[in-house]
């Protein structure tokens, strides 16, 4: 038995809408095609998701149109499915969509499907697993959206169940990040996290799994998918101009791939206003200022003449005020010690 396992798309995430070029140039549903495209040319019958193909129940009808679309023009492939947390129905229709002949949407009652050589067990969010599973003829492959020892009991697996369970495989859904494969008692578990990041707390390479079960024999692939990178990097200014900063943080782009969205976090004592852009890399989409101001401010503002007088006038406007207003008032004192140095 072989199959594709995916958890987590979220599709049609507002988060998704994020100002950098490089995501949105790859949506996240042509991602979706390229898995099932990936399936087809390996003659994969199976595409399990584990849950949370959309990011809400009830998605945009241009995006749930389409990817009841995908998948209904790859009538070779069972596509298997759960809800998850965030795409579980409050009605009685899943993500307002008519599901194509070939998919198989498992709902809160844990169900079995039959396939050559054995067959899926799913159980959508808000479903119970059965305490003792049912046992089937050769290789059963179970579908769930949560982890070992979630708080949530909705999302809680336990280590002991898993034991019993009899499942060559679990297919978990839930953890943005790939998590496993780990094998506990006779099954194997794995979490291939979302195939898509949707912002920089899900940074670095994507993928999905290809699974293949011959006999007892348990193989797991992580694909790698061709989905935006989201990349964060601290780079420390101290003691560099403002040429050495762009220059460098022009390297430091340059390191990345050109589907890769980066965000540098700049860090050090800095007595300039930051770059707002690298200069020929679009890509960059973020720079975090965490500077400090440089350790003579307060030598600078003892000096006599204007410059003194205004640094130390900024100093006081500095430290009464705290998070936004504060990075403000530095960058205004450093502009004004550019303006007096030229
Ligand atoms: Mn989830």
């Amino acid at each position: 038995m072989r199959f594709v396992h995916t958890a987590d798309l979220h599709l049609d995430a507002k988060t998704a809408a994020l100002a950098c070029r490089a995501a949105l140039r790859r949506g996240a549903v042509d991602g979706f095609e390229e898995m099932i495209r990936y399936a087809r040319e390996r003659d994969i019958r199976y595409i399990v998701i584990a849950g949370d193909l959309f990011d809400t129940p009830h998605p945009s009808a241009a995006v749930s149109g389409r990817v009841a679309e995908l998948m209904k023009n790859a009538p070779e492939i069972t596509f298997l499915l759960i809800c998850g947390n965030h795409d579980a129905p409050d009605g009685d229709r899943y993500a307002d969509i008519d599901l194509p002949e070939n998919a198989r949407l498992f709902g809160k009652t844990p169900e079995y499907f039959p396939v050559a050589g054995g067959g899926f067990f799913g159980c959508g969010f808000g479903g119970e697993l059965p305490a003792e599973m049912p046992r089937h003829p050769g290789t059963t492959v179970g579908i769930f959206h949560g982890r070992i020892g979630d708080p949530d009991p909705r999302l809680c697996l336990t280590r002991e169940w898993i034991e019993r369970s009899g499942l060559s495989y679990l297919a978990l859904g839930h953890l943005h990040k790939m998590f496993g494969p780990e094998r506990i008692g006779g099954t194997w578990t794995a979490h291939p996290g979302s195939p898509n990041a949707h912002g920089f707390d899900e940074t670095g390479a994507r993928y999905f799994f290809d699974v293949s079960i011959e006999g007892g024999a348990v193989e797991i692939r992580p694909v790698e998918t061709g989905a935006a990178r989201f990349w964060e990097e601290t780079v420390d200014t101290s003691g560099l101009t403002y040429a050495e900063l762009s220059a460098k943080l022009a390297s430091a782009a340059a390191a990345y791939d050109e589907k890769d969205v980066i965000r540098f976090r700049l860090t050090g004592a800095c007595a300039y206003p930051l770059p707002a852009a690298v200069e020929d890399y679009p890509n960059v989409a973020e720079i975090i200022d965490e500077t400090t101001l440089p350790a003579d401010s307060e030598e600078i503002a003892a000096r006599p003449g204007l410059k003194g007088l205004f640094t130390k006038y900024m100093l006081e406007k500095i430290r009464a005020a705290d998070g936004e207003e504060k990075r403000v008032r530095e960058a205004a004192l450093k502009l004004g010690w550019e303006a007096f140095d030229r």
